[in-house]
């Protein structure tokens, strides 16, 4: 039987031959050995944060794995130019959206370059492949009557650009950015996205790693339980001018998502060069974040079947990282800026950081402390370590050349055994996109280098003249630093390079046959030089300035003056009923991510039902028993199928970072004044 990672690794052709008849057509295969990787196109609003880097150096190590691995692959990025955050950026700067989209898409660049991305393309939805594509999709589209007009009205939020229907909002606000909505009533557009709802569902169920991870699949499931309705893909020019315009209807421009999505196709000539086209679609991986996992599940893959094309072979959404504990957001001013951590430790420990401290599809936490801690101990202390005791020993003993292997034992053996493992783990964890067990297992085997050495001693070897004995151990560890560089080579090529150089090699061709410890020629000068990691005893000063809050990145919520805030009445406030509540029961909303359902005993007859948006900060397990400060006369709201009677405070706005509490237990029911 084969597992998911097999599945994963034959790819496509073992999707292709899974897919029952009526839930897709099943089309020319891609040829076998093409790889096809992307990442989502960012907003260029602002200049790239960690969350950016995040991404794309995944799908980087992914890229260069596959690459070292025999596959000829496609590695896709770039920039999302359009929309009404875009065109908001480039209005507040003051300059012309063009122009801002021109001098923004610079600092991605540049940062790719600094974290030594090796994508085969950028793709900029302004550029002129694109936007040809886009009009012939839309056309085509209209032609066979799946864009139709037609007038609505709804809730719409800026911040996400997109329209909410009145179950959605959370306290009459947008649900994912917690930013006000407004009604907006007009003729639009709309894409027939409802009626391949069901075709999507069994696409879902056919393909068992078409969502990953599991929780993503199992949530995107729930989401198609619903009913799903058409998709609104215009915006009017009136109203939004910045866009591609709809070329059977040029008063309006289409809608950003349905404008960015096609960039998974237009880079690789779908519609003009069929032949690269068809090597490279469908993709093997499109890497999001879960904030646009629906985007892409749902509005994407139906986008694809109304072209007749079949989704990706996998999207894989990750999890969020949050900063010092706290949700990034340029309000709280703790974005991180990668170009900091560059400076101070190298774009290696960059990557390898973010790859190494969350397991991929996990949320995460980064912390400047951690980040230090991590360097100095995996990289500085055991990589860099083992690095700098082979070669200098080499230097020192054995003339500075590799030496042959001799006498070898038992637990040479064990060693070269281990190697081998190592190298098979890291291949199926890679496969996988399990970057943090891929990681492991490499320091697994450095850590075991680094004993071998204590054990075997070779200095005592050295002293006592048991030359041969000497030149097997110092091989066998030089070995262990070839196989480690070469697996870390996907997180850390510099690094893993600038070692195989000091070890007089390269980069091998194939992955075959890497863990032998016969590979060094016997002979070859190898160089110690500066060692890979200088451990760090200090925090670097342009860090400790961001912790310190006197650098760019300084903590804490701005300070409304006093002339800016609206007072109120004493009668104002005395109109809301606050009391103490004794929370009961908690548990995740069915149907939303950031959601909480609670059951509060208020002193009343029955337990109060309240949802609240404090599922990044709360697990519902702590919950039980607490004492919250509930607004009790509000009147109930619906938030996703879920009637909310109450509301509970919280400190921190867009982001709950904690509830108010009550210092020592009341009974519930007591009024807070
Ligand atoms: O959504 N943690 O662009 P965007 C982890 N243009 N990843 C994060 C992150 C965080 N805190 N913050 C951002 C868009 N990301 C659209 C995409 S694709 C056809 C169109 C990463 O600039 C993560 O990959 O808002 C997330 O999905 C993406 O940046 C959102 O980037």
């Amino acid at each position: 039987m084969s597992t998911p990672q097999t599945r994963l690794r034959m790819g496509r052709r073992a999707y292709r031959l899974a897919v029952p008849p009526e839930t897709g057509r099943v089309h020319d295969m891609p040829s076998g050995n093409a790889f096809y990787v992307t990442t989502p196109i960012y907003y260029v609003n602002d200049a790239p944060h960690v969350g950016h880097a995040y991404t794309t150096v995944a799908a980087d190590a992914i890229a260069r794995y596959q690459r070292l691995a025999g596959r000829e692959v496609h590695f896709l990025t770039g920039l999302d130019e359009h929309g009404q955050k875009v065109l908001r950026a480039a209005q507040a700067r003051g300059v012309d959206p063009q122009q801002h989209v021109d001098e923004l898409s610079r600092p991605f660049q540049d940062l790719w370059r600094r974290l030594g991305i090796s994508n085969d393309d950028f793709i900029r939805t302004t550029e002129p492949r694109h936007k040809a594509v886009v009009q012939r999709v839309l056309q085509e589209l209209h032609d066979r009557g799946e864009i139709y007009p037609q007038s609505y009205a709804g809730w719409y939020s800026t911040a996400e650009e997109r329209f909410w229907m009145e179950k959605d909002l959370v306290d009459g606000k947008c649900p994912l950015s917690g930013q006000p909505v407004e009604w907006i009533e007009e003729r639009n557009w709309f894409f027939r996205m409802g009626k391949y709802r069901d075709r999507l569902a069994s696409w879902i169920d056919a393909h068992p790693d078409f969502l990953r991870p599991e929780s993503r699949r199992n949530e995107v499931l729930g989401y198609l339980k619903q009913d799903l309705g058409d998709l609104c893909i215009s915006r009017p020019k009136a109203r939004l001018p910045w866009g591609i315009p709809l070329p059977f209807a040029p008063d309006w421009v289409t809608y950003v998502w349905f404008d960015a999505l096609l960039n998974y196709v237009s880079a690789i000539g779908y519609g003009t060069d069929p032949e690269r086209f068809r090597r490279f679609w469908p993709a093997s991986f499109h890497l999001v974040g879960k904030d646009i996992l629906t985007t892409h599940a749902v509005y994407w893959s139906t986008m694809l079947f109304a072209l007749g094309l079949d989704p990706a072979d996998c999207l894989f959404a990750h999890g969020w990282w949050t900063i010092e504990g706290r949700k990034m957001s340029k309000t709280l001013r703790n974005v991180v800026d990668p170009n900091l951590l560059l400076d101070a430790y190298g774009p290696d420990a960059v990557r390898y950081f973010l790859l190494r401290e969350v397991s991929f599809g996990a949320d995460g936490d980064f912390s400047h402390r951690a980040f230090q801690v991590r360097y100095n101990a995996d990289l500085a202390n055991d990589f860099g370590n083992l690095a700098h005791r082979a070669l200098s020993m080499t230097e020192r003993w054995l003339g500075g050349t590799v030496p042959p292997r001799v006498e070898i034992t038992a637990a040479d053996r064990d060693l070269e055994r281990l190697a081998v493992e190592t190298v098979a783990a890291v291949r199926t964890a890679m496969e996988a996109l399990r970057f943090q067990e891929a990681l492991a297992g490499t320091w697994a085997l450095v850590q075991a280098g680094n004993k071998y050495i204590d054990t075997e001693q070779p200095w005592t070897l050295h002293r006592e003249g048991r030359a041969d004995r000497l030149a097997t151990v110092m091989r066998n560890v030089l070995e262990v630093c070839r196989v480690a560089a070469v697996l870390v080579w996907p997180v850390c090529p510099d690094k893993a390079e600038a070692l195989l150089a000091k070890l007089g090699t390269h980069l091998p061709r194939s992955l075959d046959r890497l863990a032998g410890f016969d590979v060094l020629p016997a002979g070859t000068p190898v160089a110690a030089g500066a060692p890979l990691f200088p451990r760090m005893t200090e925090l670097p000063p342009a860090i400790l300035a961001v912790l310190e809050g006197s650098g760019p990145a300084k903590e804490g919520v701005p300070v409304v003056s006093e002339s800016q805030e609206e007072r109120i009445s004493y009668e104002d406030f005395a109109r809301l009923r606050l009391v103490v509540g004794t929370v009961m029961a908690a548990e995740r909303h069915p149907k939303a991510d950031r959601l909480l359902v609670l059951s509060i005993d208020l002193g009343e007859p029955a337990p109060r039902t309240v949802v609240a948006g404090i599922a990044d900060r709360y697990r519902p397990e702590e919950l039980q028993g607490m004492q919250v400060v509930v607004v009790a006369n509000l009147k109930p709201v619906t938030l996703r199928g879920i009637r909310s009677d109450g509301m509970i405070l919280a400190a921190g706005g867009d982001s709950v970072q904690g509830l108010l509490g009550i210092a020592h237990p009341v009974p519930p029911g007591t009024v807070v004044r």
